[in-house]
């Protein structure tokens, strides 16, 4: 195909971004998440993929900004919300979409489902269902990089709601008390399930809960890719440098209900369309545009091979075999063989 022409960009301008290879990475990875999650909705409609499916439409300038920050020898937990990061952390596609089709060739073996991928190849350790329950995970995660002396931080994903449960206060106690390189990431999209953050939480201004436990924190805006990838390097550096603790609250939306089970009759058009207009996709996709670093050919290639990818996922899917019912008590006790 014929190679489009590029509008050259001063230096200095795009060293207040990034560079134009790293801005062009994240549009893409924000449209592969995107169109993969689309694709994942309409499979389930389908029947091809079973039990729980929870998308993250909406979110993608927090999933790809945080997951940016990290190196490749950090760790990543995420909620059950996790397709996205999977696939930001570099897990491959393929083997996302095979776990939501319980094959045997998906990430987790196809034991896992949409909640529980898993790759630690990538150092993505999950994909947890039960909320807040990752949380001293990831914490124990970070005191274990603390022992074997190393400089490896742990990012911990979860949603707001997740921030009214014990276990979030336990482990940000903890982090601080033995100070542990971790960088907890609240997305905040305002809603648990059905319920508004400020009907469930008497402090809905979710950062100002590391307070109680001396932990820097910040607030940033979720739908733009770029302010989320600079405060979570920010709490990178902090782990890695000074072994200290952050907490990061980015403000985001999910365009869909919870699961695919909720038509999400609890939040007006308006609100929706509100959000939808500061959509992190095509907020990238104005600046880079504006910055003369991104042409329209070149995002109707961006589209085009996203399409082909994502094509590629569900027919690599439908065709992969089931677990076979002789690796039915594989991995079920830590002596049993596995991966
Ligand atoms: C301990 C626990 N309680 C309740 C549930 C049921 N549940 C699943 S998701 C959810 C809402 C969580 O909301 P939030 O933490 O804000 O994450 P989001 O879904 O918005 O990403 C609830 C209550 C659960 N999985 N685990």
């Amino acid at each position: 195909m014929e190679r489009k022409s590029r509008t050259v960009v001063p230096k200095e301008r795009v060293d207040a971004l990034g560079t134009r290879e790293q801005l062009l990475r994240y549009l893409k990875l924000m449209v592969l998440i995107r169109r993969f999650e689309e694709k994942a909705g309409e499979m389930y409609l389908r029947a091809k993929i079973g039990g729980y499916l929870h998308l993250n439409i909406g979110e993608e300038g927090t999933v790809v900004g945080s997951v940016s920050a990290l190196e490749e020898r950090d760790y990543l937990y995420t909620s059950y919300r996790d397709h996205g990061y999977a696939i930001a952390r570099g897990v491959n596609p393929k083997a996302v979409m095979a776990e939501l089709f319980g094959k045997a060739t998906g990430c987790s073996q196809g034991r896992g489902g949409s909640m529980h991928l898993f790759d630690a190849r990538v150092h993505f350790l999950g994909g947890y269902g039960i909320v807040a329950a990752h949380i001293p995970v990831a914490t124990g995660t970070a005191l274990a990089a603390t022992y074997r002396g190393t400089d490896e931080v742990t990012m911990c994903i979860f949603g707001e709601g997740a921030t009214n449960i014990g276990a979030f206060h336990e482990g940000l106690n903890v982090a601080k008390l033995w100070r542990l390189p971790v960088v907890f990431v609240c997305t905040n999209n305002i809603y648990g399930m059905g319920t508004a953050v400020n009907r469930a939480s008497a402090v809905s201004e979710i950062y100002r809960k590391a307070c109680a436990y001396d932990i820097a924190a910040e607030r940033v805006d979720g739908m733009d890719v770029l302010a989320v990838r600079d405060a979570c390097l920010r709490g990178v550096e902090r782990a890695r440098k000074e072994s200290e603790p952050t907490l990061i609250e980015t403000m985001t939306y999910r365009y869909r209900g919870h699961s695919m089970a909720d038509p999400a009759r609890y939040r007006s058009e308006a609100e929706v369309r509100w959000w939808r207009e500061r959509d992190p996709i095509l907020t990238l996709e104005t600046k880079l545009k504006e910055q003369g670093m991104v042409t329209q050919e070149e995002m109707d290639d961006i589209e085009a091979n996203v399409e082909r990818v994502v094509e590629e996922s569900v027919e690599f899917a439908d065709r992969s075999p089931a677990p076979s019912l002789d690796d039915l008590y594989k991995n079920v006790y830590a002596e049993s063989e596995g991966r």
